[in-house]
């Protein structure tokens, strides 16, 4: 990077002092309202400086140069002007300038540095956040190691349509570089790492260019599909001084209005629906803002058509009594025109797949059925991860944002409905609200079943908890299918906040940070997070526990600790049944045993009030009334409860 002396300052430029890391940090004035930072008192040489500088390759004792107005200071008056509330990150000296301008410069608050033991933990946290809050949270990782770490996080976020802002530090140049470990940091093209499931990466050349960058990268993540997005921060943009002639400016944000659908194709997709028999509305990841879940509960009131609600999204409240998800199968198969709204897998909810030595699919519809579809997913595709499931053939769709695009389809079915068809609507939805009450009344009753059994059952475990906090205004920050949907099917949701949905791309170890990042965008509206967490998921990355004690994140985490990888047994067990070699060896990888895992043990380790291992469900009620009472007050909880496996 060619630089002119005369508008650029070196961070090698100024001479302030003497000693070992005798900073004196000060911040001159700048575009946004800087805090002004006490400046600490210099510190003298360590008597082990020798020892610190041959693993850190810090020279000990070095001129002390100062520089009052680095352009990390600007890159943090950008973060804020986009309204970053927080950084999740595991702190790396490639942003080391970038860190101490948040937690000083910018006083360390919009955005607040919140530490965290592991980068795929920060990207899950900001990955949760997103889903409650809407908006992305920043995420800062080290050159190179720090993104690889993250790299699975992010293609989570990445298969679930979720915006998350990531910021590596790198030294671009060479010449520049500390020898050492800073070359093992650096890379030519940081990015490329994860470019196949980011939606755009850029790598600053001046601060200019950074805002520019910034602001556009937050843009394109918030522009439907929402995705992650990555954006380099040099290490010697971060370090030099700003030049006092320099002409700053931040550009200002424009968010895109989302894409809504043709409207002929809307008109047409109104008529087909209006016309048909048997409608159905499948929903996956539609609901993409709290006007989503009103807006399809208006469409199917309109056409008094089942939902069946995948649950990429909180779309549709459990208890309407047009939400028929637990007869979706009888549904699909009766349809003669199905609308798929945001569906990762059209081709998959209108087929039967069988996974045996030969492997066989059948189409689950009737002939004639009428496939519509309105996803944003139809707008950008990468080639190499084949997260987009096979092509759907159908008969209708749009490439559009579903959400935007429905206040006009419902608005084209309102003024298509004659009196002759709302009567067949309310007859329809007479038939739907009855066997949607059986559906509830079979669940109540199928969750009895094993209802003293020790290990505890998933129902049991998800009524006694749905009895604590079903008084609260509460969030359920996990995923369910797990523990076999079983909250969906029991408890009462009826708000945007109260399900955040899956991985996206099944990437195990998201499960716990998720729900701390969710929890963390549900601390502020006085919320009460919940989360049924896995052992195998728990323990990728425990230490986001102790995230949330540091940081004062309330969350009850209920352990699902059925003491195995469960799922991976079950089809190590098909292979040993395929191969006809009996299934007792099965458990060899699969489980979690000898020892077995002491959760209540790891989470007081890491600062987290602790119950369990509770393993007679008498037990789990009054476990969980008191560890409510904890997460009431403000502070994180853990209840270990040995499960049955689904
Ligand atoms: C990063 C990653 N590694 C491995 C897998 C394969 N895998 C799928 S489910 C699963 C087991 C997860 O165990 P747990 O979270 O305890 O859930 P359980 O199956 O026991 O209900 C694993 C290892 C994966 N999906 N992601
Ligand atoms: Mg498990």
């Amino acid at each position: 990077m060619a630089r002119s002396k005369k508008t650029t300052v070196n961070r090698r430029n100024f001479i302030r002092g003497a000693g070992a890391g005798a900073a004196v940090l000060a911040t001159t004035g700048s575009p946004a309202t800087p805090q002004q930072p006490t400046a600490p008192a210099p510190r003298v040489a360590a008597p082990n400086a020798a020892v610190r500088e041959a693993e850190t390759g810090t020279p000990a004792s070095v001129e002390v140069l100062t520089n009052e107005r680095p352009g990390s200071d600007f890159m943090v008056d950008v973060l804020k002007s986009l309204g970053i509330e927080y950084i999740c990150s595991n702190p790396g000296s490639s942003f080391r300038a970038l860190h101490e301008s948040v937690i000083n410069y910018g006083g360390n608050r919009n955005p607040e540095f919140l530490t965290c033991c592991h980068e795929e933990s920060a990207v899950g946290m900001a990955h949760g956040f997103a889903k409650i809050e809407g908006n992305p949270l920043a995420v800062f990782a080290h050159g190179t190691v720090g993104l690889q770490h993250a790299a699975m996080a992010i293609y989570n976020a990445y298969c679930d349509r979720v915006p998350v802002y990531v910021i590596f530090g790198n030294l671009a140049n060479a010449v520049t570089r500390r020898p050492g470990v800073e070359w093992a940091h650096s890379v030519q093209d940081g990015a490329s790492l994860v470019r196949d499931f980011v939606k755009w990466d850029d790598a600053p050349a001046s601060l200019t260019h950074f805002a520019e960058s910034a602001v556009r990268a937050y843009k394109i993540a918030m522009t439907p599909p929402t995705m992650p997005i990555v954006l380099v921060a040099d290490g010697d943009l971060q370090e030099d001084a700003i030049a006092g002639d320099a002409r700053l400016s931040i550009p200002k944000l424009t968010l895109s209005a989302p894409p809504q659908g043709e409207l002929g194709a809307v008109a047409e997709a109104a008529r087909m629906l209006v016309a048909a028999e048997n409608p159905v509305i499948v929903a996956d990841r539609a609901a993409r803002t709290p006007a989503g879940l009103k807006l399809l509960v208006d469409l199917a009131e309109s056409l008094q058509a089942p939902v069946i609600d995948q649950g990429g999204r909180m779309n549709f409240p459990t208890r309407h009594p047009l939400n028929h998800t637990e007869r979706s199968r009888a549904l699909i198969a009766n349809a003669d025109v199905i609308l798929g709204l945001e569906l990762t897998d059209f081709w998959g909810t209108v087929h039967s797949y069988r996974d045996q030595l030969v492997r066989t699919s059948q189409p689950v519809t009737k002939p004639g059925a009428k496939l519509i579809s309105i996803t944003a997913g139809d707008l950008f595709l990468h080639s190499n991860y084949q997260d987009f499931q096979r092509y759907p053939e159908l008969d209708l769709s749009m490439a559009a944002d579903a959400e935007a695009t429905l206040p006009a389809l419902i608005e084209a079915v309102k003024r298509l409905t004659t009196a002759d068809r709302k009567r067949a609507f309310e007859d329809r939805g007479t038939k739907l609200a009855a066997a949607g009450r059986d559906a509830l009344d079979r669940a109540r009753t199928e969750a009895t079943y094993a209802w003293d059994a020790s290990p505890i059952s998933t129902a049991r475990l998800s009524a006694e908890l749905w009895g604590q906090i079903k008084n609260d205004d509460w969030s359920l920050v996990s995923d369910v299918p797990f523990v076999s949907r079983w909250p969906l099917r029991l408890w009462n949701f009826d708000k945007h906040y109260q399900y955040i949905g899956g991985s996206g791309g099944a990437g195990v170890g998201y499960g716990a940070p998720a729900a701390v990042g969710a929890a963390l965008a549900n601390r502020k509206r006085g919320r009460l997070s919940v989360s049924i967490q896995n052992d195998g998921d728990l323990m990728y990355a425990p230490a986001v526990l102790w995230t949330a004690a540091h940081h004062r994140i309330p969350l009850l985490s209920v352990m699902h600790n059925n003491r195995a990888y469960h799922q991976e047994l079950m089809h190590v067990q098909r292979m040993a049944n395929r191969h006809n070699r009996g299934i007792d060896r099965a458990v060899i990888g699969t489980t979690l045993d000898d020892p077995f895992i002491n959760y209540s043990k790891i989470a007081e380790g890491l600062g987290v009030h602790a119950e369990g291992p509770i393993s007679d469900p008498k037990d789990l009620g009054p476990a969980l009334k008191r560890a409510v009472e904890i997460v009431r007050r403000g502070e994180p909880a853990l209840v270990d409860v040995v499960t049955q496996p689904r």
